[in-house]
């Protein structure tokens, strides 16, 4: 069975290693002043939050069109039997609700979307696991189980510099009351039930850092599989490797990686972001 996995521009799978697993890409689109941008494809991490910075135009982010969705679902019918569908929360953007429904419009497509309930570089661990399995000819419900069990396994905190960005996007739950009374701290972040809300309210960074440190190690005492890491920054790639280093140290049994909130999601955490998710180590499970 010839399976096609797609997944969209936010869990920030580099061109090269999506070349290398034959995975396909859907971006989202960051909109400043008049002009639109597809992520990973015309505007980069580095140059849009430069571009934040320049522009006196706040950042507005959107959903794939549905247009380029069902093109590129069409053309890859034609060469595979079915096509695994990777997307970020349905709690923070519509797109998984548009590709499901594309699904159930034309079931011919044969598509199976999965709502990985989290974004960023998780997603695409889900993603490279569905390659993985797909490419060793799996059938599509089982990789859709295998991926249901790893988003049990998986975890995303994280902090922001400022939270204007969030309040702004209007993507932290909870409301005003909520942002207000976190506007002056550093509150640790995560997702609860798809959407985004705070975890613990922490007053400085370097407290929020051990909260986040403190919860790993949690989950590696308990855990009877693998565990990756990856340290994700908001154009702060310094800051990002001095505390993957740091984890490392900590944590010699967990691989550790680095790698950034682009475009889309930077729109509304902002620049100086930092998170760490994790979640099974699925290369070396088996
Ligand atoms: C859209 O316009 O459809 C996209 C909306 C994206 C919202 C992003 C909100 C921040 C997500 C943070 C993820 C952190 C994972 C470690």
């Amino acid at each position: 069975m010839k399976i096609a996995v797609v997944t969209d521009s936010t869990a920030y799978l580099t061109a090269e290693i999506r070349q290398r697993h034959h995975i396909h890409m859907l971006p989202l689109v960051v909109n400043i002043g008049e002009k639109s941008y597809e992520e990973e494809i015309d505007l980069v991490a580095e140059d849009f939050y430069a571009l934040m910075k320049s522009s006196g135009d706040f950042p507005k982010s959107s959903q794939p069109a549905v247009g380029a969705m069902h093109q590129l679902y069409e053309e890859l019918a034609k060469e595979h039997d079915a096509i695994i569908s990777v997307h970020l929360s349905s709690g923070i953007s519509g797109t998984y609700q548009n590709v499901a429904a594309l699904s159930r419009e034309y079931p011919e497509f044969n598509i199976h979307a999965f709502d990985s309930e989290i974004s960023c570089y998780v997603q695409a661990r889900f993603v490279l696991e569905a390659a993985r399995l797909a490419a060793a000819g799996i059938d599509p419900d089982q990789i859709m189980a295998r991926l249901d069990h790893m988003k049990k396994r998986s975890r995303a905190y994280f902090m922001v510099d400022d939270l204007m960005n969030l309040q702004r996007g209007g993507r932290l739950s909870g409301g005003a009351a909520v942002i207000g009374s976190i506007m002056k701290i550093k509150p640790v972040l995560h997702f609860s039930d798809k959407k985004i809300v705070v975890f613990e309210k922490i007053r400085t960074n370097a407290r929020s850092l051990r909260r986040i440190e403190e919860l790993l190690g949690q989950t590696a005492s308990k855990a009877d599989y693998p565990i990756i890491a990856t340290v994700i920054h908001g154009n702060i790639p310094e800051k990002g490797q001095e505390w993957l280093e740091h984890l490392q140290g900590e944590f010699p049994d967990i691989r550790f990686e680095l790698s950034y909130f682009g475009p889309v999601i930077g729109t509304h955490l902002g620049e100086g972001a930092l998170g760490l998710t994790w979640t099974e180590d699925t290369e070396l499970s088996f």
